[in-house]
């Protein structure tokens, strides 16, 4: 099987070579053949060395708490950005800023990215993440891709409905997945459907810091609350939410959790929410400003979707939303007009805590029928729709006019998320789409009894679709964004600032400080070299004594691209990179005396082997 596959992946190369020669050898033939349909699958995905991939595609990195980057359509991974999780590789938690972020957290799990907007279109200058392990939210700055700031949010449990962006990034809202009592007492879960509560954030961006804060907390039912999307166009200033056990059940969900035939979608009006928050409608719970809509009603509104739905999305247009059971045959189409028009007239079915239940055949469009489980839904720029299925194992294509359904696609195997060029914005590319699949079995060499995670990369250029690549990724790319290259403007080389707190940028500026047992190091990391006092006879050796507290400054003087230097203290157990025109500060307990050499951990060099030095910790 896997040989047959390298051999027709090889007769299609050979094929294609051969096609290209007789085109170009053609002298006769003044049409060139280089149009996408004349391609063959291999030529379609090959990025030669030295050329650059189209899009970037932004992964999340599940319970391995990181950003994977990889590039499209060679589907390369070019990076992996730490978020939620420590990486020893770049001394993410190790050096001072990065260990104050994660504040002693080891794991993360991140699940869904979403990449700043403005007018909702990507604008490429932050990536917001959520961390369903340990309620966080991360802001990674899209310039350096680094992960600059860290929220630890209260009042919640697994921010996994999260993140949407609003289309100018004004918010990204968080809602949870699992229901916990508000604030931090002990209460019991025979009172979950009074007590518990499924607690919604709006987080705020600070595109000059690079920070994040928290706006305000919305209370809903004690539900799980599952995927989101923000409203456009004509739905701007809502957001949608899928829900699952709206039964309520507090043990052994698998069952009790899908019993009723119809959850809810959540429609919530944030602009109308946000300003009441500003107009004092709130109480304070853990220093956060909480709305609750029951208090103040007119904002949160439910309609009913079969059954236990997954993904909830938004057209382009911003004129409808989908909603996927992912224990029904069908996707639900929702029409924005309608549900507005059942708002105004109060045309309600009923009410489930407290909130009012939009008449569910006043708001649905129609109901689509898919396939068997179907999960996520993405678009493109010719009015379709892709929808993963789960239990099918297909990617299906679908027109969202008429509903029906055009082509489907095998994926290998069992599709979570799907995501298209900008396919969840309000301008869809449309040539390419991956299936982000959660089983690889025998898709790729074996590595025992478990596998990667598997993309399947598909051409939906066409009217008919087609898997023409693949590639394994790493735990767990829940969802992904796929963004224009052209939209990414990376610093190369950080500015050299005469006034960074900690930094030397001249060598004769080096030195070694001690105030008590605290040892302050300012030093230079450069081709090839450490220095840490310049007037030292031994400029790359720093002596303390047992005992002390040593605070390594090291800025990279280097001006070069891509010249990063690691510190590595052997023995020590710590590392860290500082990336060209960078100040880091390393702290470290010198609990144990003896002879330690320090080595440039990052190959910059012919001599970067040189590039070394000891920590000489004198005993008591
Ligand atoms: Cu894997 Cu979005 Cu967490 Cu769906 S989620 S599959
Ligand atoms: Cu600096 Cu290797």
């Amino acid at each position: 099987m896997n040989t047959k596959r390298i051999m027709s992946g090889i007769i299609g190369v050979l094929a294609g070579l051969l096609v290209a020669m007789i085109v170009f050898t053609d002298f006769n033939q003044t049409e060139t053949v280089s149009s996408a349909d004349n391609k063959t699958n291999a030529e379609k995905v090959y990025v030669a060395p030295g050329e650059q991939d189209d899009y970037y595609m932004m992964a999340s990195g599940g319970h391995s708490g990181q950003l994977f980057v990889y590039g499209l359509p060679s589907m390369r991974l070019i990076r992996q950005v730490p978020v939620f999780s420590p990486d020893p590789a770049t001394g993410y938690g190790f050096d001072k800023k990065s260990k104050e972020m994660l504040n002693g957290y080891k794991w993360g799990d991140f699940h869904h990215p979403a990449i700043s907007e403005t007018e909702g279109e990507y604008d490429g200058r932050a990536l917001f993440a959520s961390d369903v392990g340990n309620n966080r939210a991360a802001y990674v700055d899209l310039e350096t891709f680094h992960t600059t700031d860290i929220l630890e949010i209260p009042n919640i449990s697994g921010p996994h409905c999260a993140a949407f962006v609003t289309p100018n990034s004004e918010y990204f809202f968080l809602p949870t997945r699992f229901s916990v009592p508000l604030g931090d007492e002990y209460v019991g879960l025979d009172d979950f459907s009074e007590e518990y509560k499924g607690v919604m954030s709006a987080v705020k961006p600070d595109f000059e810091n690079n920070s994040l804060e928290i706006a305000y907390q919305v209370m809903l039912p004690p539900w799980s609350y599952d995927l989101s999307d923000a409203g456009k166009g004509q739905s701007n200033g809502w957001g949608f939410l899928s829900t699952y056990n709206t039964e309520e059940a507090t043990t052994t969900l698998e069952i009790n959790a899908s019993q009723n035939d119809r959850d809810y979608i959540v429609m919530f009006n944030w602009e109308q929410i946000s300003k009441e928050v500003e107009e004092g409608n709130y109480e304070e719970v853990n220093g956060v400003k909480m709305f609750d809509p029951l208090e103040h009603p007119g904002s949160v509104y439910l309609v009913p979707a079969p059954k236990s739905p997954h993904g909830v999305d938004v057209t382009p247009d911003g004129d409808h939303f989908i909603a996927s059971g992912k224990l029904s045959p069908t996707t639900t189409m929702f029409s924005v007009e309608k549900a507005l028009e059942a708002i105004e007239n109060e045309d309600f079915q009923g009410e489930a805590q407290g909130l009012p239940i939009l008449t569910y055949e006043s708001v649905v469009d129609k109901e689509v029928e898919v396939g068997l489980g179907p999960l996520h839904t993405q678009f493109d720029d010719k009015g379709n729709a892709y929808t993963t299925l789960f239990i099918d194992s297909q990617v299906v294509k679908w027109d969202l006019e008429s509903g029906k359904v055009i082509d489907k696609e095998e994926v290998s195997y069992s599709p979570g998320h799907l995501t298209a060029v900008e396919g969840d914005t309000a301008a869809p590319g449309g040539d390419w789409l991956v299936s982000l699949n959660k089983i690889a079995k025998d898709h790729y060499l074996s590595v025992g009894p478990s596998h990667p995670e598997s993309m399947d990369l598909i051409d939906i250029s066409g009217e008919t679709i087609e898997v023409v690549g693949s590639a394994p990724s790493q735990p767990e790319p829940h969802y992904a964004q796929i963004i224009n290259a052209d939209k990414i403007n990376t610093t190369e080389v950080y500015d050299k600032d005469e006034d960074r707190e900690n930094a030397v940028w001249d060598q004769a500026d080096t030195r070694i400080e001690r105030d008590g047992d605290e040892v302050h190091v300012y030093g230079i990391a450069m081709r090839s070299r450490f220095i840490f006092d310049a007037d030292s006879d031994r400029p790359d050796t720093v002596t303390v004594k047992e005992g002390d507290t040593v605070h390594f400054h090291i800025t990279n003087t280097d001006r070069d691209e891509d010249i990063t230097h690691g510190m590595g203290i052997n023995g020590y157990n710590e590392n860290f990179e500082i990336q060209p025109g960078e100040t880091k500060t390393l702290t470290i307990e010198a609990d144990k005396s003896g002879s330690y050499p320090i080595y440039c951990t990052n190959f910059c060099s012919a001599l970067h082997q040189e590039m070394t030095g000891y920590l000489l910790v004198e005993p008591k």
